[in-house]
């Protein structure tokens, strides 16, 4: 990696270099691997420099998309996205330019900083600064915009100077009388639950979480993308008991898990009314939101679990494993995980969801990277299909973004080719959820990256009809008026959008149709595949104590 200080690389003309160069080159010298896109003008020279300087270019068919796949990127190596935008020429401002409009005041509110450097000069400057404030701190993205006059304009060489790649990250640590008084209260539960959110597989504390896991005997639980920071089938995970192990736990451990609408913020009936909060997170602003909370360990999760696991190397306790507890989650878990095999050994057509997971579950390698999104075919997904490993499970998350998976499954489809090659990547989505970003078949054909598509159809938002009573609905007038708003058209053929790239489509209605055609995307290796699996339009979940992720659901 290259990390000059000087723009030696000109574009070869009389020492000069242009500033679509000097942008590649400021993001070559923060150690900037991947750059996701549509080009166009103003900024298709950017594109193109980036890629002579090693960068590596994807062309997207939305930015949109494309950012999906740059945030996913960010997640998966610690690096986020930082997003450069190409805006209307400086001298054409407030005079209504092609394009023109505030994009630095627009992405400030949406993003930890949004800049625009006032010379070619000082484009490494506004570059470093954009990538270090997007990994110091709480993660988030970061905008740079560059005037259209910039890119093609040449200054001398010597005149740019590279701003050296940013430190990583400081880290930091919780206050010791907040560790130990942690420690204390934990020790004090009667009925203890540990919480493994996004935050704890961010910050790589896999390894400390599960020893205190072990060594104290406790049960976890973790969020969404927090699957896999343990492995799901560890014998502490109690995610089958979820309602049940919130509801009555007396202590809860937060591990960079936000007391959000995921998990119902912390609030009763959810959770007992003086249920005692202990949170772990990088971000001062998170800690006390909805809830007081007992103790806050503000810090590097990894190095406040490390802190935490000190304690009890010093004083070393065991939550009793033969606990009333412990007990009451081990017979929640088997009756809640009978009802779902339940479901799934229902031999009725149209498959339902459980028949449809429980199958993919079967076959699917355990290192696999598992991209998805949809409302029932999210939900339910996740609680059947296992995550072994952390940073493998990437979905629609805390703001449920429909849209994002194709996006997401090409960023982890780069990274593992290029960091883990062989490793699969497999991306469930509902028929809904692979509509906003379906164009991305495309994407992931040209560039050949061989992830299985997973498109689980029942005709509609959460639900949908069969081709019969569609008929007869739209027997009463004008589809725009009589169609549910769920609907979308029956029995698509989703699969021909692959095959029309040169990737492999399936249509499968059976579970042996699914089970041979898992067979066959998951042996070829050279390929993508979709898969558009035909299930019960009705079909929907098993009742819940509570409906969990509700939101999704609305
Ligand atoms: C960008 C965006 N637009 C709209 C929604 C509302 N929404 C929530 S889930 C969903 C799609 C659910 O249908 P599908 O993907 O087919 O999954 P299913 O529940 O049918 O299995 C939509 C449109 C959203 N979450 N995000
Ligand atoms: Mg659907």
């Amino acid at each position: 990696m290259s990390e000059s200080n000087s723009a030696e690389r000109s574009d070869g003309t009389d020492g000069q270099v242009s500033g679509a160069t000097v942008v590649a080159q400021a993001l070559k010298t923060q150690n900037v691997e991947y750059m996701f896109g549509i080009v166009g003008i103003p900024v298709t020279e950017i594109a193109v420099a980036a890629q002579q300087l090693g960068i590596r270019y994807v062309g997207m068919r939305n930015e949109q998309a494309a950012c999906y796949a740059a945030s996913a990127v960010g997640y998966l190596t610690g690096r986020p996205l930082i997003v450069i935008g190409g805006s209307s020429e400086r001298s054409q401002e407030t005079m209504g330019a092609f394009q023109e409009f505030p994009q630095v005041e627009a992405c400030r509110l949406y993003s930890k900083f949004s800049a625009r450097p006032s010379s070619i000069e000082a484009i490494p400057t506004v570059i470093e600064k954009a990538v270090r404030s997007s990994i110091y701190g709480r993660p988030g993205a970061c905008y740079v915009d560059i005037p259209a006059d910039f890119v093609n304009l040449q200054v001398n060489v010597n005149s740019v100077k590279y701003t050296e790649c940013c430190m990583p990250p400081p880290v930091s640590m919780a206050e010791t009388s907040a560790v130990y008084k942690a420690a204390s209260v934990l020790r004090n539960a009667k009925q203890p639950l540990l919480i493994i959110g996004k935050g704890a597989a961010y910050a790589h504390a896999e390894e400390g979480i599960r020893k205190l896991v072990e060594r104290c005997q406790l049960p976890f639980l973790p969020t969404p993308m927090g699957k896999g920071v343990i492995p799901d089938n560890h014998p502490n995970c109690v995610a089958a008991a979820r309602s049940r192990a919130l509801q009555f736990a007396d202590v809860i451990v937060l591990f960079g898990a936000r007391l959000n609408w995921i998990l119902h913020f912390g609030l009763p009936p959810r959770y007992q009314p003086d249920v005692k909060f202990i949170q772990v997170d990088i971000c001062a602003e998170e800690l006390g939101n909805n809830v007081r909370p007992a103790v806050t360990l503000l810090g590097d999760i990894n190095a406040v679990t490390k802190q935490l696991l000190e304690q009890f190397d010093k004083t070393p306790w065991q939550y009793p494993l033969e606990s009333k507890w412990w007990k009451t989650l081990r017979e929640k878990m088997k009756s809640n995980e009978a009802a779902s095999k339940e479901l799934a050994s229902q031999k009725s057509l149209p498959m339902n969801y459980y028949t449809v997971f429980y199958h993919v579950q079967e076959q699917l390698p355990k290192d696999c990277i598992v991209v998805s999104e949809g409302a029932n075919t999210m939900d339910i997904g996740r609680t059947v299909l296992q995550n072994y490993l952390p940073r493998h499970r990437l979905d629609a998350g805390t703001f449920g973004t429909m849209g994002v998976g194709l996006g997401f499954a090409i960023a982890a489809a780069l990274v593992a080719k290029d960091r883990n090659p062989g490793q699969r990547v497999i991306c469930v989505e509902g028929d809904s959820a692979f509509g906003f970003s379906g164009m991305e078949v495309e994407t992931i054909c040209r560039y050949n990256l061989p992830i299985v598509l997973l498109v689980v159809n029942n005709n509609g938002i959460y639900q949908g009809f069969d081709t019969a009573t569609w008929k007869d609905i739209l027997k009463f007038g004008d589809a725009t008026a009589v169609a549910p708003p769920m609907c979308l058209l029956p029995n698509s053929h989703y699969e021909q959008v692959i095959t029309a790239f040169g990737g492999k489509g399936y249509f499968v209605q059976t579970p042996k149709e699914l089970q041979e055609s898992l067979r066959q995307s998951l042996a070829d290796t050279t390929k993508p595949s979709l898969i558009n699996i035909m299930i019960e339009p009705q079909a929907m979940r098993k009742a819940q104590d509570f409906h969990w992720l509700t939101r999704s659901n609305m």
